[in-house]
């Protein structure tokens, strides 16, 4: 068995851009080297652009601004609006999807697939469900779960979730997050000029308003994704350029919400639009993603992942993309540009997500299917208007199995052990394993890439490591997709793992690393460790499992690094998060926030380091639990 290295993957890259000069197109790695050395206050948090006094630098000539501030509450402030954007933007992503549930109908292009999830969670949240039409405690509940967003008075509802002991400390901490939008309100207003610039109000705030996320708006957009498209569960996909397929039209669905994406798929699986792509010339349509719509849809149709956040340019510079159709979040600007020089069609959707050069296709849950069918159609009819000298798709792909929800996982890990001792439908199975060492842990592993690391090898070395060390994976976002890429979630990947790891992917039938969504689904971690943790009686924080995002590049991953830490669970970083101007900031950060929630972060740079320090954590904590 043979992974796919970086190496291949720069080769491909390189290939590409050539095609890329010979049409004059920019690409970001000609940006990042205009852009670099990058400025050093930025990097450091220490400039303050909130009011229009400014903008005030701290530097050691000059250790105020002009309010007084100083660089404590600064970079405090800094980093808290860097969450709020995070925050705001997961949740209202939920929103949405919220508002989509309040579309599903009977036979419309919205239903509810998974109706046993949906009366779950209403009885979760006290909601009468007998005798009820599935679609009115559908629109009943999308009313109650966009009240989330603005209710005056209580905490998330989702917090009962999670295991009392975490339940109490967030409320004497005081960071129980109330209504979503609130929390990102709250976070504005304390960072406005003239208001909060103590550096400990300032990351208490930033942990809540991580939490409204997390227990949050991310929640609402994973759990009620399930309920319309379907709760995940293992299927075979395929992963890297070579997806795309020369003969065929070729739809990339690129950004994060599946409203689009999903219906995208299904008219694009429609005989009226594949006998439509013949009619054109093609052989059939290929469907394929970028980004963590792509992982929506791999996770629920097995729709193959072209690339993760830094390949995005490079679908378009395969010359075969007939249109690259995006929502919401992590779009390069670049695409409108680069999309000029090929005969692709950058097709935008969200009045949330406007650009230059795009062709704007007002996207909506009330003409959803009308609008996918004529994005599809537009697609179908851009094939012919391909370049032919300009079509080079690199050949690299690796399999992949994907679909790992908590319920997929407890289900597949239901087999692994004696079921005679363990209760099935339970975590037991996978505590047994980790209690017994054949597991030594888990690390989930999160998060973009990033120019400022090598792409895709921190993710991708980090977990050849830590599964030759038997410690066991779970990945969202892009670092799921490197994942896939590579090769770590084909089965045969098992080769590579330590041998008590080898052997649960063996008699489970999964690979090393788990697939457990887009980065909304880091909730999905989130109840997964909640549920680790009730059955295993330990705290979460005891649990020998740590979250790491060596590539991170988002305000979204800032907001999700709070989250995590606010749940319990250590994180590691390999990029700074513009906190190292302040000391007292970023010792809050890496010691001072575990008095209140028995975690904290470690950032280090050094990737090996990095590996070697979340092994040792997790070490650390089974000698702690004498296991
Ligand atoms: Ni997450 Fe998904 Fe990727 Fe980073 Fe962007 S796609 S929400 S932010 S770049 S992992």
């Amino acid at each position: 068995f043979k992974l796919t290295t970086v190496e291949e993957f720069e080769a491909a890259t390189a290939r590409l851009l050539e095609t890329g000069a010979k049409v004059g197109a920019d690409s970001w790695q000609m940006r990042v080297k205009n852009q670099t050395p990058h400025c050093k206050f930025g990097e450091q948090g220490v400039c303050c652009r909130i009011c229009s006094m400014g903008p005030c630098r701290i530097t050691p000539k000059a250790p105020r601004g002009i309010c007084g501030c100083d660089v404590h509450g600064i970079v405090g402030r800094n980093f808290l609006r860097f969450t709020a954007g995070g925050a705001a933007t997961h949740s209202d992503h939920g929103r949405e999807i919220c508002i989509t549930l309040g579309h599903a109908k009977e036979g419309g292009d919205y239903q509810v697939k998974d109706p046993e999830k949906l009366i779950r969670i209403a009885k979760e949240w006290g909601v009468e469900t007998e005798g009820k039409d599935i679609y009115d405690l559908a629109h009943e509940m999308s009313d109650l779960a966009q009240e989330e967003y603005g209710k005056i008075r209580g905490v998330s509802r989702w917090l009962k979730r999670a295991p009392q002991h975490t339940q109490d400390l967030w409320h004497a901490a005081g960071i129980e997050p109330r209504a979503i939008d609130r929390e990102v309100s709250c976070a504005l207003h304390m960072t406005h000029m003239g208001n909060t610039s103590k550096p400990e109000a300032l990351i208490r705030q930033a942990l809540r308003n991580g939490l409204s996320d997390g227990w949050g708006g991310s929640m609402c957009g994973t759990e009620f994704s399930d309920v319309l498209f379907g709760t995940p569960k293992p299927i075979d996909t395929e992963a890297n350029l070579g997806v795309m397929n020369a003969e065929n039209v070729n739809i990339v669905v690129h950004g994060h919400d599946p409203s689009l994406s999903e219906m995208i798929c299904e008219y694009a699986d429609s005989k009226e639009m594949i006998d439509y792509a013949k009619s054109m010339g093609a052989k059939g349509i290929t469907v394929s993603g970028v980004c963590c719509t792509s992982n929506e849809v791999a996770m629920r149709r097995g729709i193959p992942m072209a690339g993760n956040f830094l390949q995005q340019e490079n679908v378009v510079l395969t010359g075969a993309c007939e249109a690259i159709v995006v929502d919401v979040q992590c779009i390069f600007p670049a695409l409108g540009p680069l999309s000029k020089c090929f005969h692709t069609k950058f097709i935008t959707t969200s009045p949330i997500c406007q650009m230059p050069d795009s062709d704007f296709i007002e996207f909506d849950a009330g003409t959803a299917g009308e609008k996918a069918k004529q994005i599809v159609k537009l697609a179908c009819e851009n094939f012919k208007n391909r370049k032919p000298e300009l079509v080079h798709i690199p050949d690299l792909k690796h399999k992949a199995t994907v679909g790992y929800s908590v319920e997929a996982i407890v289900k597949t890990l239901d087999g692994v052990t004696n079921s005679q001792v363990d209760e099935t439908g339970t975590t037991k199975p996978l505590l047994e394993c980790i209690t017994s060492g054949v597991i030594r842990g888990a690390v989930a592993m999160v998060g973009c890439n990033n120019p400022k690391v090598r792409p895709d090898t921190a993710h991708i070395e980090l977990m050849k490591k830590l599964i030759a060390n038997d410690i066991v994976i779970i990945a969202s976002g892009c670092s799921a997709q490197a994942a896939a890429r590579a090769g770590l979630m084909d089965k045969a990947a098992k080769d590579l793992c330590g041998a008590g790891l080898k052997r649960v992917c063996e008699l489970a039938d999964i690979p090393p690393v788990l697939h457990m969504g887009s980065c909304v689904d880091i909730s999905r971690m989130l109840i997964l460790a909640a549920e680790l943790a009730k059955d295993s009686g330990l705290n979460i924080s005891q649990l020998p499992v740590v979250g790491c995002a060596p590539e991170w590049m988002s305000e979204k991953a800032v907001s999700i690094g709070n989250y995590v830490v606010a749940t319990g669970l250590d994180t590691y970083l390999g990029v700074d998060p513009y906190v190292s101007g302040s000391t007292e900031v970023a010792s809050l950060l890496t010691e001072g926030v575990r008095d209140w929630v028995e975690a904290a972060y470690t950032v280090e740079k050094d990737i090996d380091k990095l590996g070697d320090l979340m092994i040792a954590r997790i070490e650390e904590k089974r000698d702690a639990l004498g296991i």
